[in-house]
């Protein structure tokens, strides 16, 4: 069988591939709700290196502003504190939820349908996260009423 080696070697060669350091799954964007001018997002990230990754900025094209933010009870009541930094532990993940941490997007700009958000470790770019809004169900006047 003069095949076998060959298809050997092609799959060690895709084995041996390197995994991307950093890597964003599940990713949601929310809309800026009416009136507010703020949106949330949530992903988890992967840290496929053996060294812990820090994530200490985000900035996006479409947001002025964008903060790490966590979720915490206290007093029975939540409230938001900002994270001077998203550590994404080696071979580990980090989840961004509701109820969680998660990115706070402020002072949106012109908003289509594609957001963009820069991870950054101090000046160097880590990752970035290329979101797509799911197609618009329209808010219906209807339900205004
Ligand atoms: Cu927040």
């Amino acid at each position: 069988m003069r095949f076998a080696p060959l298809l050997i070697a092609l799959f060690l060669t895709a084995c041996s591939e390197p995994q991307p350091p950093l890597v964003a799954s599940d990713v949601e964007v929310t809309r800026p709700m009416p009136g507010m001018k703020m949106s949330a997002a949530f992903f988890v990230l992967t840290n496929n290196t053996d060294e812990p990754i820090r994530i200490t900025s985000v900035t996006s094209p479409q947001f002025a502003t964008v903060e790490i933010h966590e979720t915490m009870i206290e007093d029975g009541i939540a409230r938001m504190r900002e994270l001077d930094a998203l550590v994404v532990p080696p071979s580990g993940s980090v989840t961004l939820e509701r109820g969680g941490k998660h990115l706070m997007l402020m002072r949106p700009g012109e908003l289509g349908d594609r957001v963009a958000l820069q991870l950054m470790s101090d000046d160097a770019p880590l990752l970035t996260i290329d979101y797509l809004f799911a197609s618009e169900s329209a808010p219906g006047d209807d339900d205004a009423r």
